[in-house]
């Protein structure tokens, strides 16, 4: 098998996840196809096979069984000059019939087309491509802004969901009744006012309505919009909210085979391009997240499947006020920690030197209702970045945080409502102790705290 079928993984940087699936090596960006088949969950991905940065863009591919220990599989799709030379960019899988089914976006002389590529092999390594099957945008929208089909079945039809602009970011949409002829329906939701293409549309049907996800454009503003696709969606209001406060970018929902609502999102990087090179490796996913919709609100939390890596539990109880260290370290961790009394402010600290010089604090304002991952001393390396991740989160009675620890990710999870996954580069040894905190009074703490193994098999 050549090293571009299946790369060996480089781990040599101290920043590299273990446990947040990333490239095996070179660049990763957005999620896509996602689909479980045959009881196997598989994750593809916008990929350079060649360059820790953007560029050939194709679709990488990893597997695995249980949501929580991962595979790489070779290259699902690559450019081929006269369909997709200019790339593979995103898209979704579906199982049509018992046939997998991708459908994407090719990208050639400046045209992004819409095109479909099945596999008959039940591991999904290898993918035949049929060519386009949509070629043309609907009039106003360009041709080089016109992507991320999203498909899914509905009243009996496939229909697919298209990212785009006609001025204002708009999400189109057209359906089939085979996946190839493909009857342009219009628009099925508009961003009046905002710039850029509404990108990675993704569409989940609960009982409670519809969630329509996109991300605007700038590797950073992901958004959600619940309602019903047929009547539209509200831009703002309690139906309209951020998926993730923190660096997540592109993430795509997917129902697996329990009719389970998962997603997955890009978590991009936070330091300088020339690092990224020097790392050999650019990108990582998010943990998969169960997302519900419930009482008009979005509920996210990790899967339960991730248990599977925890090792080492500790359960302490604790009454907070001011600082608390904690006897465990590492820079894989889990903590789920739940606060009751009367403080104004509570929170973890991460990656903390013994000193405090360098420390990521998790804190949630319950006074404010806002959540906030503060990086002002992640690093001593003045080229990460350093900006506070804000967002609000409903708070009623004990706050709950689930965070993962994951090297230089720290994904935050606050009363199941707010998420956060951040990036950070702290540079000393020892910059792995947690804490807990309480402040404008005190507070009773429960905390679990595990390690996390690797999901590519080595701890
Ligand atoms: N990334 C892909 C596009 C998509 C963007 C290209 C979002 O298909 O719109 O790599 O990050």
């Amino acid at each position: 098998m050549s090293e571009r079928e299946r790369p060996e993984r480089t781990s040599d940087d101290p920043h590299r996840p273990a446990y947040h699936v990333t490239p095996p090596r070179n660049w990763m960006n957005d999620p896509n196809g996602l689909v479980e088949f045959d009881g196997r969950y598989h994750l593809f991905y916008q990929h350079n096979p060649e360059a820790p940065e953007w560029g050939d863009i194709s679709w990488g591919h990893a597997a695995s069984d249980d949501l929580a220990r991962w595979t790489d599989l070779p290259l699902a799709l690559e450019p081929e000059a006269g369909l997709d030379g200019d790339g593979c960019f995103s898209g979704c899988a579906v199982v049509d019939d018992g046939t997998p089914t991708l459908l994407y976006t090719a990208v050639e002389s400046g045209r992004q087309r819409q095109a479909l590529a099945t596999s008959d092999d039940r591991d999904l390594r290898t993918w035949a491509k049929e060519g386009v099957v949509v070629a043309d945008p609907p009039e106003g929208v360009p041709p080089d802004e016109f992507r991320d089909p999203y498909a899914y079945r509905r009243d009996g039809a496939w229909e697919m969901l298209v990212g785009a602009t006609d001025g204002d970011p708009v999400v189109l949409r057209y359906r089939s009744p085979d996946l190839r002829e493909w009857t342009y329906e219009g628009v099925c939701h508009r961003e009046p006012d905002r710039e850029g293409v509404w990108e990675c549309p993704a569409l989940v049907r609960f009982d409670a309505g519809d969630l329509l996800v996109g991300s605007v454009n700038d590797r950073r503003t992901v958004e959600y919009r619940t309602g019903d696709l047929a009547s539209g969606f509200p831009t703002d209001g309690p139906d309209a909210g951020r998926l993730d406060y923190g660096d997540l970018y592109a993430p795509q929902a997917f129902r697996d085979e329990t009719g389970r609502p998962l997603c997955f999102g890009w978590v991009t990087e936070a330091r300088p391009t020339d690092r990224q090179l020097e790392a050999g490796w650019s990108g990582a996913m998010s943990v998969p997240r169960v997302l519900a919709l419930g009482d008009d609100a979005l509920w996210q939390a990790p899967a339960p499947e991730l248990a599977a890596l925890r090792s080492g539990h500790v359960h302490r109880d604790l009454a907070v006020e001011g600082t608390s260290r904690l006897d465990r370290a590492g820079r894989a961790l889990e903590l789920v920690a739940e606060f009751d009394g009367d403080a104004e402010e509570v929170g973890v600290v991460v990656r903390r030197s013994p000193d405090g010089e360098e420390r990521t604090e998790v804190a949630v304002d319950r006074e404010a209702g806002e959540l906030a991952v503060r990086r002002g001393e992640s690093s001593l390396d003045g080229a990460v970045a350093d900006d506070t991740h804000r967002g609000t989160v409903p708070v009623e009675g004990p706050t709950t945080l689930h965070v993962f620890v994951d090297h230089s990710v720290v994904e935050a999870f606050a009363n199941g409502r707010a998420a956060a996954a951040s990036r950070v580069y702290p540079t000393r040894d020892d910059a792995d102790g947690v804490a807990l905190f309480a402040r404008g009074g005190a507070a009773d703490v429960g905390v679990d705290v595990w390690d996390v193994a690797s999901a590519w098999g080595r701890g």
